[in-house]
């Protein structure tokens, strides 16, 4: 609420989430069991140069493949995940929580979707 008081320059502004180079905040990519996919949101940005943090995480209630899967790295600009040789079909749902520093603190969100197949 700080835009309808205060200069652009005064207010905090939320993060611009960019995932692996792309113009937008959500990726759908098909993968096979066994593969490790590399995560980037690397050219991610704030309008307010504001310090950001990463956190990957795994919306297990949206997707449909039951197997544990292990985020390395994921409180990094950039992460990986292993799907396991054992799952065979469903979907993961990757969520990206990026937070900067400013006043009021403001988080965006990404989301990677892998379909396996
Ligand atoms: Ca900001």
């Amino acid at each position: 609420m700080d835009w309808c008081t205060k200069s652009y320059e005064e207010a905090n502004h939320e993060p611009t989430v960019v995932l692996e180079g792309l113009a937008g905040n959500i990726m759908i990519r098909q993968v096979r069991p066994g593969d490790t996919i590399s995560l980037s949101a690397a050219v991610s940005s704030d309008p307010d140069g504001n310090h950001l943090f990463y956190h990957w995480w795994i919306y297990e209630e949206a997707g449909s493949c039951k197997e544990k899967i292990h985020i390395s790295g994921a409180y990094s600009q950039k992460a990986a995940i292993t799907i396991p040789a054992s799952a065979r079909t469903g979907s993961v749902h990757i969520i990206l929580s990026l937070t900067d520093d400013g006043e009021p603190v403001l988080t965006s969100y990404g989301r990677v979707i892998l379909n396996i197949t």
